[in-house]
């Protein structure tokens, strides 16, 4: 017994005993442990050089809940892993000239030290490294078979582009609206990109969100539900004859929008739609003030929680469109607070009863009809008041047929005559969008297509995975590095059998943190993603 606590030397024997045994080893139906199984996972971390407390507190958690949980005769498995792909391995990069690879893996190496050292009680027979194609392998293999079955598919979406860079930016490489290399001013492109189908799941997630989460804090499940945001309301169009250079009416001669307070329908004096919106489009070929208004609109931010705040702005396009109830003629606005990803990117302005068409009304002195009154208030045209978007004391107002009714029968009322005249229906639209997985970056999963000047584009047959992602590239902030790497690019086309090109996008990191948590159970399996009778039964 030694008379001073020296941590070298007890902690040191400490672990090459535990490692000599290989005491953390997790065994399936191991007869030791009476409790059965018990999974101590945590978020696995990004190697970005060295541990930080963040860390060191975080698996001191759940290494204390290990121990515990073990000597009270539970079977505990912690494992730990690599979250190894993503952007700041380029930024290091360029600014230290070596490939993202090599910075990564010796991030690994160093930071794995520092674990061990710190005696945690980990199962290192089962560690995973998103950046090697043992795991992203099944990335692409996922994205093959999602493919298969019409979950994952191709659209254009919006992203951020550096004219000086000639590069696509994330959001947090844009500041002040500007790129973050090159100053310049950044422009929303739109460019073709893989979409994972999650809007078809949304009802499914707030049933879970609601019923299926005990124990949840409150403040975790509200923010689930305001990100999956689902809104009840009514879409319906008005009817217009706006007609494109081809004689072809736009959109069919139908305007959609879509609104949650259908019950303030004969209080519209005017449209609004996004600058992206095919009526915008239309009014600018021939207005210039305009396409340069649409231009601004498109310049900076993609993000949506400045454009909640950001300064309410517009111009009149010159069309018009017919009310569907009151007849009324109707002045199409491109908005800067439209969203084109949401909706119909259109929508009906209220300015007596949403405080965005308020502000707007006001800015550029547009009519403010009021058609919602609540007892005991007093409406003005002075500032906006609260009431004024109050749905649970509404009653109609100056609305003919619709007078006096409450905002439940106003949206029956309502839905019931757009639905007879064939203009529109009761609809339920979700904040959540479908996830864009593709980015335009190097050191992430290749996503596993093929470009055929014949066939067009191709999936990589199975049995070709994993497409490599080579490590020996130096990112120098000029775009992907993969774009002008011809011994990746080069392949044949797995249809046709010509000379083809690879897809350079990427998948955004997300896809690799998504299932990690399940790789632990079958790790090194060859044969399957997550197969717990192959890799995960060590009995
Ligand atoms: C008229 C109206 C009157 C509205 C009123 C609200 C209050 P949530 O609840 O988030 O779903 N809207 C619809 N599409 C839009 C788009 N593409 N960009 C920006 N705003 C859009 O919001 C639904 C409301 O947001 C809709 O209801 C519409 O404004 C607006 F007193 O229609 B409302
Ligand atoms: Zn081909």
């Amino acid at each position: 017994m030694q008379d001073k606590y020296s941590p070298a030397d007890v902690e040191q024997a400490a672990q090459s005993h535990w490692k000599a045994i290989d005491a953390y080893r997790a065994v399936e139906h191991d007869p030791r442990f009476p409790k059965g199984k018990y999974y101590a996972c945590s978020m696995l971390p990004y190697p970005s050089g060295k541990l930080h407390m963040g860390h060191v507190r975080n698996y001191t958690i759940n290494d204390v809940m290990y121990r515990y949980l073990r000597m009270n005769g539970y079977n505990v498995l912690m494992p730990m892993g690599w979250d190894a792909f993503g952007m700041p391995a380029e930024n290091a990069a360029m600014q230290n000239k070596v490939p993202p690879a090599q910075w990564t893996y010796s991030n690994i190496a160093h930071m794995k030290e520092q674990m061990e050292s710190m005696g945690l009680a980990i199962d290192w027979s089962r560690e995973m490294t998103a950046c090697t194609p043992e795991y992203y392998k099944w990335n692409q293999w996922m994205f093959l078979k999602m493919l298969e079955k019409g979950i994952i598919y191709k659209k254009t979406g919006t992203v951020n582009w550096d004219p000086v860079d000639q590069t696509v930016l994330a959001n947090e490489q844009v500041v002040d609206g500007k790129g973050w290399r090159s100053g310049a001013p950044i422009e929303k492109r739109e460019i073709p990109m893989y979409y994972a189908r999650i809007t078809d799941y949304a009802d499914e997630l707030l049933d879970h969100v609601d019923n299926k989460l005990p124990g949840w804090p409150e403040r975790v499940r509200t923010m689930q539900t305001n990100w999956i945001g689902k809104s009840t309301g009514v879409r319906f169009a008005f009817p217009h004859q706006i007609k494109d250079a081809s004689g072809a009416l736009i959109g069919e001669g139908k305007m959609y929008v879509f609104t949650t307070r259908p019950d303030t329908v004969m209080g519209v004096t005017f449209c609004a739609v996004a600058a992206e919106h095919p009526l915008a489009v239309h009014a600018a070929q021939s207005n210039a003030a305009l396409a340069a208004f649409n231009a601004e609109c498109k310049l900076g931010s993609v993000i949506e929680a400045d454009m909640a705040t950001m300064e309410k702005k517009g111009m009149p396009t010159g069309l018009f469109v017919t009310h569907p109830l009151s007849g009324e003629q109707l002045e199409v606005w491109v908005g800067n607070y439209v969203l084109m990803t949401y909706g119909d990117g259109a929508v009906m302005g209220v300015p007596a009863h949403d405080e965005r068409d308020f502000a707007f009304a006001k800015k550029y002195d547009l009519p403010i009809k009021q058609v919602i009154a609540a007892e005991g208030k007093q409406f003005s045209l002075d500032g906006w008041q609260d009431w004024y978007g109050d749905k649970d004391i509404s009653v109609v107002v100056n609305s003919g047929k619709y007078d006096g009714l409450r905002y439940a029968a106003a949206v029956d009322a309502v839905a019931a005559d757009m639905l007879a005249k064939g203009l529109g229906d009761k609809k339920i639209t979700f904040r959540l969008r479908d996830w864009g997985i593709s980015r335009q970056r190097y050191w992430g999963t290749p996503i596993p297509m093929i470009h055929c000047a014949d066939c067009g584009v191709v999936p990589v047959p199975e049995k070709d995975l994993p497409v490599i992602l080579p490590e020996d590239c130096v990112p120098d902030g000029s775009g992907n590095p993969l774009n002008k790497y011809e011994a990746f690019l080069k392949c044949d086309c797995p249809q046709c059998g010509k000379p083809a090109r690879r897809e350079t996008d990427t998948m955004d990191t997300f896809v690799d943190s998504s299932w990690y948590y399940m790789r632990y159970t079958s790790p090194g399996s060859t044969e399957s993603m997550v197969d717990a009778r192959n890799g995960g039964s060590r009995t």
